[in-house]
């Protein structure tokens, strides 16, 4: 990895990828459940994917099988999922070194969630917090299965490509314990197949807070309008909710989480866009007010979104190009996934289809 800079460090420590050879592969997903990214999505994972992509070999999905275990719209999901692929090109992911994909379009994921699912306790799978937090709404009796179920679905997806690090925001810490657990089950009730990975959240901007409710986590869900910038809303209305952010009793700009939410995940946000420590702003802070500190990030704000959202745009009017990425995400996806899980079929004991295409390795 290149040099991390405050805002770039992650929990785990990452080695060099290997000198020589493939590189080692990362992988991460993100639901299109929205018509833009938003704030937490980029800071907090999205970001990553990019630097990740020079030294690691990414695949990156739009993940439209979790998206429909909740309440959705047919013709709008699909125009998300393009709008999702679009705006990962827009922020840099380069298509030449990262596979992007659909996630419906690789249906080894389905597969082996089936295989992980045999594995998983109801209990277990009931455990899952943001299960408990969305299922909570209508009463987990209305839920679907899907939605107990996907973080199983979501282990699939990860350990078929037997990546190295997981690229995620904080919120799917109990996700990736869950997907390494159930690596590590299959591997010691079968034979060792699956690598486990390591998730890769970084420390400062691993949850994003809500700018109405900065103790909350910014979310498409949960957030009120006021509390959640679009990557693709119109930058003037960007500027605007940085402006009304809720800021925090006192006047003075500290980073202080416990006393000064609201003003440190202002400062979050602007030293993750400005690659300035957090000590540096302070220090030319101090002595200026609110008003002030927020102005100028609104500024800072519009600088960012304004040519994310060009491109986007632009992206957007060629469809025949989105679609011919998606292509060749697809295929290379395909082969890694189907490769993983003839292996995985062959340990379980299903009969291979195709007798001559068994596993390298039988043990
Ligand atoms: N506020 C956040 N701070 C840091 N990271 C975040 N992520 C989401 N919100 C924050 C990370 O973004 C990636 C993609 O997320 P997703 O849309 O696939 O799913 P999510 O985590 O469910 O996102 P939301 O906005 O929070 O959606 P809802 O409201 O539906 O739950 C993930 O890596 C996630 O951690």
């Amino acid at each position: 990895m290149s040099s991390a800079s405050p805002t770039t460090q992650p929990e785990v420590s990452v080695p060099a990828a290997a000198a020589g050879g493939g590189r080692p592969r990362v992988l991460s997903g993100i639901q299109p459940t929205a018509d833009s990214f938003h704030f937490g999505n980029y800071l907090g994972a999205l970001r990553q994917w990019v630097d990740l992509q020079i030294d690691y070999q990414p695949f990156f999905f739009i993940a439209d099988m979790h998206a429909i275990t909740v309440d959705y719209d047919p013709l709008v999901l699909r125009e998300r999922t393009l709008r999702a692929a679009a705006q990962l090109l827009a922020m840099g992911v380069d298509p030449e070194r990262a596979s992007i994909f659909v996630q419906s379009q690789v249906p080894a994921h389905a597969q082996g969630a089936w295989v992980l699912q045999c594995l998983t306790g109801v209990g277990e799978a009931r455990r899952m917090t943001q299960f408990k937090d969305k299922s909570a709404k209508g009463g987990e009796g209305s839920a679907s299965v899907g939605l107990l179920t996907y973080p199983i679905l979501q282990a699939a997806d990860i350990l078929l490509y037997r990546p190295y690090y997981v690229p995620v925001g904080a919120d799917q810490r109990q996700h990736l314990e869950l997907t390494r657990d159930l690596a590590q089950r299959f591997n010691s009730r079968y034979k060792k197949t699956f690598r486990l990975p390591e998730p890769y959240i970084l420390k400062a901007t691993g949850k994003i807070g809500d700018l109405q409710e900065p103790t909350a986590k910014m979310s498409k869900s949960a957030s009120s309008p006021s509390g959640i910038i679009e990557m693709l809303d119109e930058p003037t209305l960007s500027a605007k909710k940085i402006r009304s952010a809720v800021t925090d009793s006192g006047s003075e700009i500290r980073f202080d989480p416990e006393e000064k939410p609201g003003v440190s995940n202002l400062l979050t946000i602007y030293s993750a866009l400005t690659q300035r420590s957090v000590p540096d702003l302070e220090e030319e802070y101090t002595g200026k007010g609110y008003g002030d500190f927020k102005k100028d990030l609104a500024e800072v704000v519009i600088d960012f979104v304004t040519p994310f959202r060009d491109r986007t745009l632009e992206l957007l009017a060629d469809q025949a190009y989105l679609s011919e990425i998606l292509r060749q995400g697809r295929e290379r996806a395909n082969e890694v996934a189907e490769a993983t899980l003839r292996d995985v079929y062959q340990r379980v004991g299903f009969v291979a289809a195709d007798l001559g295409k068994g596993p390298a390795s039988i043990g």
